[in-house]
């Protein structure tokens, strides 16, 4: 053989597998089979698999490169992954042969899939988000690779004191090596902070920026197998190093606690995940963090680009730059300072370039959520950028300016500065003029950006510019990795093999006429006892509480913020047991038995959350315990919410819950999680809510509360003419006095929480709680026919076609980037 040659595949048989494992105890972990536990099992188990995926991802990259077609890039700075090796062995279609090669050597590989730790680089919706659509990529077999950072500490995990209160404690994931990232040294460059920006004025807009601090960012790259094809995409996460280890004066002159500063400082700007969810603002390292990543990020898309030889004003035909969110919109005055001061182009054929290139995506309307930038900060770490954003912004108010002349307050709601103390630089308007497309990640949200955030900019640009993608899930992970019963009965039930249902979604609607057979509902319910089975025995060993199986299973599982409001959740499981406690033994036989659980993770910081979780544990404890009412409803809080958490979760749900105030929640994923798992949806009329209830029916889903419109008007009453909780929800009052009266211990400590309801009540707690516990009844009522239910699960699974991120991700390649499937040929 010759290089030529290459290994265009390995044999997968399973002696091969048991061979390719042993050899990996042995020669890259140096151990001894005989004496090997789980985990060393588990770390052979995925270096045998990543074998399988380099060779893929190699003639990927190679093929891509060969083709030198256009490719998109997906800037985020969280990709929420959870675990790798399930997913992997499942789109490789090795799963079978590798249970059964593991099996050989006297392990289960359920035990070593459970010996992962969740790459947990992400909060929660927008980082699971690009995660989905990093497996549909390549799925899809699309030339996209994904751009984050390596953080050495993923999200916290949360652990529950004794009374109740949320405790957090790092997660260092990468403690055990991690098999899944490839280390590129050789992949480097070289990243500016602070220094001095000066201008040539020479006429050329050019300037030089040299001084400051130069720290390095160094590629890893995480294999990204599609379901079903040869076509692997790449993950390019960056990891910050000192450039020139430590300072060797310094050190000589024996100060070592000097010669270490600046290494330690370049190493911490990709230490941690900041773990707020919706704002993280004014906090210099998370600048650097979001500045290190782009930079790095667009240098080497550069490289790439240059590697074609085409003339610099191609780019955007070759290149894609999706910004997941406002994170990343520095790419925007970073692309703008590499085409005038290293590409010298002139101001105007440079702005082409990069309003031809970026596409950005916002996730949220929620004001506090909008992110902007002190100038003086800006100014100090990124003195040319602070420049380049001014000269953005002028040539930008001139061309409003001559648009709309002589209308000042348009002038100064659309600048990109905003004034005040200190000055802040927009970035959701930064982004939205440095973009050819702006969306909105659901059909409600993308009229609110268009209506409210963005108005001016309709106005300005013609709505064509602001449309929606509305948001989707990977059924590889979302059903068949998560669900191998329901996986194992569609697929028998459509007589089509998984690869073909799972990468067309749409083809669950040949269940439809299923929904009407009495045979396969049995079948369909047995599925769902069996998660409900497993959920109980994670329970078990983790809170060792005794679930009952045969209850209504109630999942909300979410961050934990007040616009979700899982504190109406809980004050309506109040109002529930309250209600259990008034009745008579004979009338509570009448109830339907429910467990309610909640998983989910605060912001550090933010106390209300905090509080909201502390009351569900001590709720809970009071709860589960009294023998009039445990029969009929018991409360769980699963602590360390994660991906793999929500696995367990999601196939175990009758019932889930998005609750959140019309007009809140962007979109949400975990309702389309649910739904194609078979569990039914209760919710406002939000966010992807409204599209799930229009393909699978309103009468299949429970909505409740008020709408939208009529959200502003009502949050003007609270403020201007309050009425006492008391004349708006009597049931509701009473709930909340049983709080305060200490009914879950000392009920003084939730004051701060009920007070949010009592005074101003900003999330419409009080106006939508008699139509929720209305809503709740209706479920209850709904479940008691327990025939019709489970019509309206097969149904509900049935009508998920729209939601896969397949069908989200072909959005983006046709509507906005502009790219072609690529199929790698298979060696078979
Ligand atoms: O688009 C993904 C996800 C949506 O499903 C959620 O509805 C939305 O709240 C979330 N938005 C964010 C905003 N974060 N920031 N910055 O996470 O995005």
């Amino acid at each position: 053989a010759t290089w030529k040659d290459g290994l265009r595949s390995l044999d997968t048989g399973v002696p091969s597998i048991t061979k390719s494992i042993v050899n990996h105890v042995q020669t890259s972990l140096a151990r001894q089979p005989h004496e090997l536990d789980n985990l060393g099992a588990y770390q052979a188990t995925a270096l045998s698999v990543r074998d399988n995926l380099i060779i893929n991802w190699n003639d990927t990259q190679l093929h891509y490169t060969r083709k030198a077609g256009k490719r998109a890039y997906y800037l985020s700075l969280e990709f929420l992954m959870g675990r790798a090796l399930d997913n992997a062995v499942l789109n490789l279609g090795l799963k079978g042969a590798y249970s059964e090669g593991t099996s050989k050597l006297g392990f289960s590989l359920e035990d070593l899939l459970d010996q992962e730790r969740d790459a947990g680089l992400g909060n929660g919706g927008l980082g699971r988000l690009a995660a989905c659509y990093l497996d549909s990529s390549a799925s899809q077999e699309l030339p996209m690779w994904g751009y984050g950072l390596r953080y050495q500490y993923g999200i916290f995990q949360q652990v529950i004191s004794q009374d109740g209160q949320q405790l957090e404690a790092p997660d260092p994931w990468l403690q055990n090596s991690n098999p899944w990232e490839l280390p590129r040294t050789d992949v480097t460059y070289e990243i500016r902070f602070y220094g001095r920006a000066e201008r040539l004025n020479d006429g050329s807009g050019r300037a030089t920026w040299s001084g400051g601090q130069e720290v390095l960012a160094v590629a890893y790259d995480v294999m990204i197998p599609g379901c079903d094809t040869r076509n692997t995409n790449n993950l390019r996460l960056w990891e910050s190093k000192p450039k020139r280890g430590f300072d060797l004066n310094s050190f000589n002159a024996g100060d070592y606690e000097r010669a270490i500063e600046s290494s330690n400082s370049a190493a911490a700007i990709t230490s941690v995940l900041y773990p707020n969810d919706h704002t993280t603002f004014g906090k210099e390292l998370r600048l650097k963090q979001q500045y290190f990543w782009t930079a790095a990020s667009l240098a080497d898309i550069m490289r790439r680009f240059k590697n074609l030889d085409k003339d610099i004003s191609e780019f955007p035909e070759y290149v894609a730059i999706q910004l997941n969110d406002t994170h990343p919109t520095l790419a925007i005055p970073e692309l703008m300072r590499i085409l005038i001061d290293e590409e010298e182009l002139a101001w105007d054929k440079a702005w082409k370039i990069v309003t031809d290139t970026f596409f950005f995506t916002n996730h949220t309307v929620l004001p506090e959520a909008l992110e902007k930038w002190p100038v003086p900060l800006m100014e100090h770490l990124l003195p040319r950028h602070m420049q380049i954003i001014f000269d953005i912004n002028l040539f930008w108010l001139q061309s409003v300016e001559r648009k709309f002349p002589g209308d000042r307050d348009r002038l100064g709601r659309m600048s990109l500065i905003e004034e005040g103390f200190p000055q802040q630089v927009q970035m959701a308007f930064l982004a939205c003029i440095g973009s050819r497309k702006i969306n909105g990640v659901a059909e409600l949200h993308s009229e609110l950006v268009r209506t409210t955030i963005l108005k001016d900019f309709v106005d300005y640009f013609g709505v064509s510019k602001f449309s929606n993608v509305t948001n989707g899930i990977t059924p590889r992970r979302w059903l068949d990795q998560c669900n191998p019963g329901l996986s194992a009965l569609i697929s028998k039930t459509l007589e089509v093999p998984k690869g073909v249902w799972l990468k067309d979604l749409y083809k669950l609607e040949g269940l439809l006429p299923f929904a009407e057979d009495a045979a396969f509902r049995a079948e369909w319910a047995a599925v769902k006892q069996a998660n409900k089975k497993r959920l109980a025995a994670y329970v078990q060993t983790t809170l060792g509480l005794t679930v009952k199986t045969d209850a209504m299973f109630d999942v909300q599982i979410k961050r934990l913020h007040e616009y979700k409001r899982q504190t109406l959740n809980i004050l309506g499981v109040i109002h529930r047991y309250l209600t259990l406690k008034s009745m008579t033994p004979a009338e509570r036989k009448k109830v339907t038995p429910r467990n309610v659980f909640f998983a989910g993770k605060a912001a550090p910081g933010y106390y209300i959350a905090k509080l909201t979780i502390r009351l569900i544990v001590n709720a809970a404890r009071v709860i589960n315990s009294d023998p009039d009412t445990k029969e009929y409803l018991n409360l769980f809080f699963l602590p360390d919410y994660s991906v793999t958490l929500a696995e367990v979760l999601i196939p175990a749900s009758d019932i889930s819950q998005h609750i959140s105030t019309a007009g809140t929640e962007a979109s949400g994923t975990s309702n389309m999680k649910f739904c194609l798992n078979g569990g039914l949806l209760l919710g406002t009329v939000d966010g992807a809510n409204i599209e799930i209830a229009e393909e699978v029916g309103e009468s299949n889903v429970f909505f409740f509360g008020h709408l939208t419109p009529a959200v502003e008007d009502l949050r003007y009453q609270h403020v201007y003419h309050p009425v006492p909780v008391e004349e708006k929800s009597p049931a509701l009052a009473h709930v909340l006095n049983q709080v305060s009266a200490g009914l879950f211990g000392d009920g003084g400590v939730y004051e701060p929480l009920l007070n949010t309801i009592r005074q101003g009540d900003y999330y419409l707690l009080t106006d939508d709680f008699d139509s929720y516990v209305n809503a709740l009844k209706m479920v209850d009522e709904a479940y008691e026919d327990r025939e019709e239910w489970l019509k309206k699960s097969i149904r509900t699974t049935a009508k998920m076609g729209k939601f896969s991120s397949d069908r989200a991700i072909q959005d983006y390649a046709q509507e906005y980037w502009n790219i072609e499937s690529t199929k790698v040929e298979s060696t078979k």
